[in-house]
């Protein structure tokens, strides 16, 4: 019996969360007992260069000790109280500094509950329904969320999941990617039915696919003009792409966004927040309910704390650019050279890369079409060299500050040893 033979024995799948069971690669997954850094050790004692840093959260790399102090002092004075306590206080003001668009915010503890609440914040203080979402962007896995969905879902090849009623999935109107015409079209339509739009506004859930500049400014009229509130999800860019997320980087303000992962820095944590007088109509202050047991935990918060304390030093975003840069065009002329087409991108330490010569990657269906087969075998090739991807053609990958110029050696050495293999 293998440890995923054990597993399967009692939790659905192997797995507590889809996209680890190795579905989209083939093979069993590996068990991790430990980590440090840039690095991963299996239960077998192998250890690998990680480039999944547990989906973003590990920015500043595993068990960094700022993060360890706080998480091993704060669970010393209690681990959660469900009454409020400063450090969530603390944690706000931070996020606010960094990310002035959000006002007001509320704790929670998923990136789905994050996105799930401020769908239906925008519902209730509009009093509309319909929302659009886009195909391939992945917001976690609410019901009105899981239409055309990426990561998981698609990886499964379920984008639009069963269990959703129909009567809630029409509420869901899907576009897609950076199709400029089909928003004009939708608000030509719908215009002040739309409660609100919901998007990454660097895509990482189909891969990694930047928005075109037009398309999200056009988005941005569109919104204002309709009365429509503009969802940014940064669960995943957000303090990834930038210190102050994919909003600072494209110069343009959404109404609310949703954050996550990084701002847990490991721990469950996560947000949504935006304009004051939005997140008014949230409870108590209004009459749209949500709510949760461990939202804000002291434990989580600072871990989350420590993190973007960390964040905040001068040349973190720029060095974390410049190594992650290094990696996916030193990727990009290996794969060249070995005459295996390979588009890649990068933003900040957020990084992807697609077997495709149809390149720059700016539609969903251009990852659709793009060789799946020849990612299963480099991701295999990648990870007998002891170098850790995403499992999952559909993903980005991360690059941590705890990455070196020697591990992006040691990764770029191994790669070349496998695309002479995949020629
Ligand atoms: P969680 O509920 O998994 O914390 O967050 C959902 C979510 C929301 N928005 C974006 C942009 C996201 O990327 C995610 C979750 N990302 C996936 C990986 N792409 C989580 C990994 C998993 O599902 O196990």
């Amino acid at each position: 019996m293998s440890l995923f033979d054990d597993a399967r024995e009692v939790i659905a799948g192997g797995v507590n969360s889809p996209v680890r069971a190795f579905a989209g690669v083939g093979g069993e997954p590996v068990f991790f007992k430990r980590a440090r850094g840039a690095w991963l050790e299996a239960e077998d004692g192998r250890r690998y260069i990680d480039y999944v840093g547990s989906w973003g959260p590990m920015i500043l790399g595993h068990t960094h000790p700022a993060v360890v102090e706080a998480v091993t002092e704060t669970t010393r004075q209690g681990m959660s109280f469900g009454a409020p306590c400063v450090l969530e206080t603390r944690m706000a003001e931070k996020i606010r500094a960094l990310m002035p668009s959000i006002e007001r915010l509320r704790m929670v503890s998923s990136g789905t509950e994050a996105t799930m609440s401020a769908i239906r914040l925008a519902r209730g203080h509009t009093g509309r329904d319909t929302i659009i979402k886009f195909e391939g962007c992945y917001h976690g896995h609410s019901d009105s969320l899981l239409i055309k969905a990426g990561s998981g879902a698609l990886t499964l090849g379920v984008p639009s999941s069963p269990g959703v009623p129909a009567a809630l999935a029409e509420h869901t109107v899907t576009l897609d990617y950076n199709d400029t015409e089909a928003l004009d079209a939708a608000f030509e339509s719908l215009g002040e039915r739309i409660a609100c739009v919901i998007i990454e506004p660097i895509a990482g859930n189909m891969n990694m696919v930047p928005a075109e500049p037009g398309f999200l400014t056009r988005l941005r009229e569109l919104c204002s003009r309709a009365g429509t509130v503009l969802i940014f999800d940064e669960v995943m860019t957000g303090f990834r792409v930038a210190k102050g997320g994919a909003q600072s980087l494209l110069g343009i303000e959404p109404d609310l966004t949703t954050l996550g992962k990084v701002i847990g820095g490991g721990m469950p944590a996560a947000a949504f927040g935006g304009k004051q007088t939005i997140m008014t109509s949230i409870a108590p202050d209004g009459p749209v309910y949500q709510a949760g047991t461990l939202s804000g935990n002291p434990v989580a918060m600072a871990a989350g704390l420590a993190t973007l304390e960390h964040l905040d030093r001068p040349g973190f975003y720029e060095s974390l650019d410049r190594l992650t840069g290094e990696f996916v065009s030193g990727l990009a002329e290996l794969a060249e050279a070995a005459g295996i087409p390979l588009a890649v991108e990068h933003a900040g330490g957020m990084f992807g890369f697609v077997f495709t010569e149809d390149a720059p990657i700016r539609r969903f269906e251009q990852v659709a079409a793009a060789d799946v087969e020849r990612f299963r075998a480099f991701f295999h090739g990648m990870l007998d060299e002891g170098i850790y991807l995403a499992p999952s053609a559909y993903e980005a990958g991360f690059v941590s500050a705890a990455h070196g110029d020697d591990e992006i050696a040691k990764t770029l050495d191994a790669a070349k040893r496998v695309f002479a293999k995949l020629r």
